[in-house]
């Protein structure tokens, strides 16, 4: 067997980090429209959890972000002339459509892609599939520079595979990681790709959620399967409960987290729990190892609470066998049944025997918390090797992007600012400068309107 380790890579924040309610069905986004935010703060708490996982032995990386506002989005979209005069003019004709435009929505990085370590493809290489996020218009514009992106950092094709995304429409909606798990005795043995998604787009007689939309599709998980060449039996999908998308479930990391040989999750989370963990024992087989199905009954943590205070949007970080750390967002704290619950969970006799707590209160009024903000990537000591070392973090990194962040980023943004001309120079006078810093080539180049 390989020896393999799981690397975290984080979307930095970018530049212009707002609150603009632009995700119908994720309910932080709604409550939070028109907060000023604070884009300094989002970044540099996004920095500290990258460097403590590095500083707790972990792999971390890090993903750039992109240039926003997206000129070429709205120029495509009819706004024409100077950059500044294309910003004015969707200032005053669609305001929406600017801060759209303006997103700094790549910063969740769960969203990014799916991605398979080697030890579960065909072909032994790590496969990449960008999500092509096509049910909300901010977060579909990412998908290209978000494969520019993964293949400057992954950026050597004995190892890495870079797939583009799936046609954009709703048919193969794929939000990505956010709804993907692996499991696996060890990280460099083959595991168990666990796809769930909200719904079956070319199947009517399935349940589908009726007030917020079910992003994800059956179809979408069954092709990236498909492009990256996994085995059959080694693949699982599941339904997400349309109950609890409509309860603002948007994405399955919201309600379920699975590391190595456990999958934590609400009694609410599936469809059918019974044939979800069937399933996955089936795939699981007779390895030595366990499997345990961590369920947390609604009688102790409602889904409400689960929306609240993102408690499965976390991170579980394995120290060794049946040894991990579980890393959740400040608000699990502010909840009684919650920290209730993460405490007991802590000290009884399962795999997970540690809480770690981050502020993360800038990303989270968005609905992004710690498992949102990274990206999974299983490597060995060969493709660490051959991964961009600019993107990983360590003591320097840290500095230095600390100090990026410091010269380049305002710690007020509101809805009017996102037309200022003057943010647009800003943005791009940064993101050159992270170019050279992380050694990204031509990443951003396309986009220069
Ligand atoms: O897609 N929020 C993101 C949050 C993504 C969270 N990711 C995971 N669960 N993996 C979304 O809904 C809000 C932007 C705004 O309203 O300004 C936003 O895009």
């Amino acid at each position: 067997m390989n020896k393999a380790n799981e690397a975290n890579f984080d979307g930095l924040v970018g530049p212009t980090h707002n609150y603009s309610g632009l995700s119908f069905g994720n309910v932080a986004s709604l409550n939070n429209v028109d907060q000023p935010s604070n884009p300094k703060e989002a970044a540099k708490q996004g920095l500290t959890k990258m460097k403590a996982l590095a500083d707790m032995g972990f792999i971390q990386g890090v993903l750039a972000p992109h240039e926003r506002p997206h000129i070429p989005s709205l120029r495509r979209l009819g706004f024409t002339g100077s950059d500044a005069k294309v910003l004015e003019q969707a200032a005053k004709q669609a305001p929406k459509i600017l801060a759209a435009a303006s997103s700094a929505s790549c910063m969740w990085t769960a969203n990014a892609a799916t991605v398979s370590p080697s030890t579960d493809t065909q072909d032994g290489r790590i496969h990449f599939t960008p999500a092509n996020l096509v049910n909300k218009f901010h977060r579909s514009i990412e998908h290209e520079t978000t494969g520019a992106i993964l293949a400057a950092t992954f950026n050597n094709p004995e190892f890495f595979a870079h797939h583009p995304a799936l046609p954009s429409v709703d048919h193969f909606g794929d939000e990505g990681a956010a709804n993907h798990t692996r499991f696996c005795p060890e990280y460099g043995e083959q595991g168990i790709e666990f796809f769930v998604y909200g719904m079956a787009a070319f199947d009517a007689s399935m349940p589908r959620p009726s007030q917020f939309p079910a992003r994800h599709t059956l179809e979408a998980s069954q092709a990236v399967a498909r492009l990256h060449g996994l085995s059959e039996n080694k693949t699982v999908y599941a339904q997400q409960n349309p109950q609890v998308i409509d309860a603002g479930v948007f994405h399955n990391d919201v309600i379920a987290v699975g590391n190595r040989n456990a999958h934590f999750y609400h009694q609410e989370a599936f469809l059918n729990t019974e044939k979800m963990q069937q399933d996955i024992l089936s795939a699981w087989g007779n390895s030595a190892e366990k499997f345990h199905f961590i369920e947390v009954p609604s009688a102790l943590v409602s889904v409400e609470d689960c929306v609240k205070s993102y408690l499965f949007n976390s991170q579980l970080l394995s120290h060794g066998a049946n040894d991990m750390t579980i890393v959740v967002p400040g608000e699990c704290q502010n909840i009684p049944a919650v920290w209730n619950y993460l405490n007991s969970l802590v000290a009884g006799n399962g795999p997970i025997n540690a809480v770690k707590v981050y502020d993360l209160k800038q990303s989270m009024s968005n609905g992004g918390g710690p498992a949102c903000l990274r990206l999974r990537v299983v490597l060995n000591s060969a493709e660490h090797a051959a991964v961009n070392p600019h993107c990983l973090m360590n003591d320097t990194l840290y500095m230095t992007l600390n100090q990026w962040v410091d010269k380049h980023y305002r710690d007020r943004l509101i809805e009017k600012d996102l037309a200022d001309p003057l943010l647009l120079m800003e943005s791009r006078t940064a993101l050159d400068e992270l170019t050279q810093i992380m050694q990204l080539g031509s990443v951003y180049d396309f986009q220069k309107g």
